[in-house]
């Protein structure tokens, strides 16, 4: 059954359970946690740490509504076979891509830095996409997970809000989904990029989707 969010800027955004996935992009320690990847470019990673408790809401509600649950993260093979030079090399970390840390190595898929954050862990049953890029659906088979699954439209939340979330978000705008960002269930480690990100979404008639708070998602939601 559709439901309305009639709160959602730029204007009402409609959605049916049945065919809405929640993706919830890099909830990872190596983001979220001293000691990783954003820490490494330094960045304080106090103000991602913040949103935890909006992303737990927001995903025991979806999960409760019976939408699809997928959780990205951004990291590499052990070989670094996914990982192109120009990203491992390009600025001055402390620690690049793949260098041994505090939590096993940078951003690589089996270590402890890529794994989610363990109060974001999925269920069995949800899906964990790893990408090697900013996007998730480059490289990666995310767009055949939702086609098998019927998914017209994707709730998003996560880090980081000019990044992975909004690359993910605009490639899936391309392909043809309405896409609904949750604006306190996503965070940068730039206060002026994140409001400069959920105000060039819905511009210009929602030209990337719409926006929305939790609360605001979770009044139809649960309904
Ligand atoms: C970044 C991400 N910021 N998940 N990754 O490098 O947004």
């Amino acid at each position: 059954m559709t439901r309305t969010l009639a709160s959602a800027q730029p204007f009402a955004f409609s959605f049916n359970p049945a065919t809405t996935a929640l993706i919830i992009i890099d909830m990872q320690r190596d983001f979220l946690e001293p000691g990783g990847f954003g820490a490494a470019l330094g960045n304080d990673v106090t103000p991602l740490r913040a949103i935890i408790p909006t992303v737990a809401q927001l995903l025991h509600a979806a999960r409760a509504a019976g939408l699809v649950i997928i959780h990205t993260r951004e990291c590499h093979r052990p070989d670094m076979s996914d990982c192109p030079a120009s990203k491992r090399l390009r600025g001055d970390p402390s620690l690049r891509i793949g260098d041994e840390g505090p939590m096993g190595r940078i951003l690589i898929a089996d270590s402890q830095g890529a794994a989610l954050i363990p109060e974001l862990m999925a269920l069995p049953g949800e899906i964990v996409l790893d990408k090697p890029g900013k996007g998730a659906f480059y490289a990666t088979s995310l767009t055949d997970i939702l086609t098998d699954r019927g998914i017209r439209q994707i709730i998003f939340a996560g880090v980081t809000t000019e990044v992975c979330v909004q690359t993910t978000m605009r490639e899936a705008n391309d392909r043809g989904y309405d896409c609904l960002l949750i604006e306190d269930a996503t965070e940068s480690y730039f206060p002026a990029f994140k409001a400069a990100t959920l105000e060039m979404i819905r511009a210009q008639g929602a030209i990337v989707g719409w926006t929305a708070s939790c609360a605001q998602l979770l009044e139809v939601l649960d309904a």
